[in-house]
């Protein structure tokens, strides 16, 4: 889910136009002070045990907070980054367009260290997509083979079995390593989530 926040869209026309028009323009540009970076609270740290939406990477630009290949957001949903988002018809949004070469950062807190699951729902129409996820620079699971779901838009949930985690705050990255078979994708990603043992 994703809760969007125009702060400057209560203050009508009307408003503007009167004596309060110099303090409605001040709080205006206070409450977008405030709330200007809401679409990117993505950004803040997400709590794990837990579910990352993959379309909630940190806040940042391309080549920091993400790496993305082609210009704008191809899909034209949730962000404006280079990242290409899509709404996914059965609730929400996924991160499609993924080419080999491309990653998303997500800073996270672990809460309790140990041994994790790792799920991650992606979707594809072909196989021979593969990724990597690394935290804090390390890679904690190999390459991941994303198989043929039956559409892009068909989802399945992958396990990485095994994974162990340090407790605190780490930034992990989903590395895309190599595109499915006659495709530039590698696949679409909706979430990943970390369950403890
Ligand atoms: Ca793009
Ligand atoms: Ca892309």
């Amino acid at each position: 889910m994703s809760v969007r926040v125009n702060p400057c869209s209560h203050i009508s026309r009307k408003h503007l136009t009167g004596r309060f028009q110099s303090w409605t323009a001040a709080a205006c540009a206070a409450a977008t002070l405030l709330f200007g970076t809401v679409p990117q609270a993505a950004a803040q740290t997400k709590a794990l045990p837990g579910t990352i939406q993959a379309e909630d990477f940190d806040a940042g630009g391309n080549g920091s907070a993400y790496r993305d290949t082609t210009t704008g957001n191809t899909g034209g949903k949730y962000r404006s980054t280079d990242v290409d988002i899509e709404s996914t018809p059965a609730g929400g949004y996924d991160v499609g367009w993924v080419a080999a070469g491309e990653w998303l950062k997500y800073t996270v807190n672990v809460a309790t260290a140990g041994t994790y699951d790792l799920d991650i729902r992606v979707g594809s129409a072909v196989v021979g997509g593969t990724f990597h996820i690394e935290v804090d620079g390390v890679d904690k699971t190999g390459p991941i083979s994303v198989p043929n779901t039956g559409g892009w838009q068909t989802w399945q949930t992958i396990r990485v079995s095994g994974v162990t985690l340090a407790a605190g705050t780490q930034v992990w990255r989903v590395v895309m390593d190599t595109n499915g078979s006659n495709t530039t994708s590698v696949g679409n990603f909706n979430w990943l989530q970390a369950t403890l043992r």
